[in-house]
């Protein structure tokens, strides 16, 4: 089953639209941020909520940021695997990667040569679920259950992803 965060803090009552931004040192790729947006247009689809990117990094509701090691929130990201981002409760915002990873982009990531491959998009899904206010899930299918190995793909909302989110909103 879902969980929702202590206090069940939400984006407030009335939201329509989220706005996110990009940390603009990382200097992204559109195929990086075109992830993002398949992400967001999942939980969009089953919510009334819109998502749009905007340029105003410090002014948009979510900030999205590839960063290593330390990077001056005291959460310290850990290099290969470990911790691969987080992404904080509502109405928080921050939702950080650690580019320490070897993040698939597109592609099959079931097939990377690589060990230590992790899907971007998963993890965005889930980060997002996060930003919008879900805690993990006890369901294995849920894009919320908390582990994913490396190499696996999970981008496709389970019934209880859904339930936890039309609860919100
Ligand atoms: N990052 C953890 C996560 O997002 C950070 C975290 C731990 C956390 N406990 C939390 C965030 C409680 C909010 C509330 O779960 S992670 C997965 C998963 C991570 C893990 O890097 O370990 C995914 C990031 F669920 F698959 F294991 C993305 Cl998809
Ligand atoms: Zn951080
Ligand atoms: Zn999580």
């Amino acid at each position: 089953h879902f969980t929702l965060f202590p206090g069940m803090p939400r984006w407030p009552e009335g939201t329509q639209e989220l706005t996110y931004a990009f940390f603009p040192g990382n200097g992204l790729s559109d195929a990086v941020k075109g992830v993002f947006a398949a992400a967001f247009a999942r939980w969009a689809e089953v919510t009334s909520l819109k998502f749009r990117e905007t340029a105003s990094y410090f002014g948009a509701d979510i900030r999205i940021g590839f960063f290593s090691g330390d990077h001056g929130d005291g959460e310290p990201f850990d290099g290969s695997l470990g911790t691969l981002a987080h992404a904080f409760s509502p109405t928080n915002g921050r939702f950080h990667l650690d580019a320490a990873e070897d993040w698939v982009v597109s592609g099959d990531v079931t097939r990377s040569a690589l060990p230590t491959a992790v899907d971007l998009e998963s993890v965005a899904v889930h980060e997002i679920g996060h930003l919008l206010g879900l805690g993990h899930s006890s369901v294995e299918e849920a894009v919320m259950f908390p582990t994913i190995s490396s190499r696996k793909k999970k981008v496709v909302l389970a019934r209880d992803d859904i339930e936890g989110i039309q609860f919100l909103y």
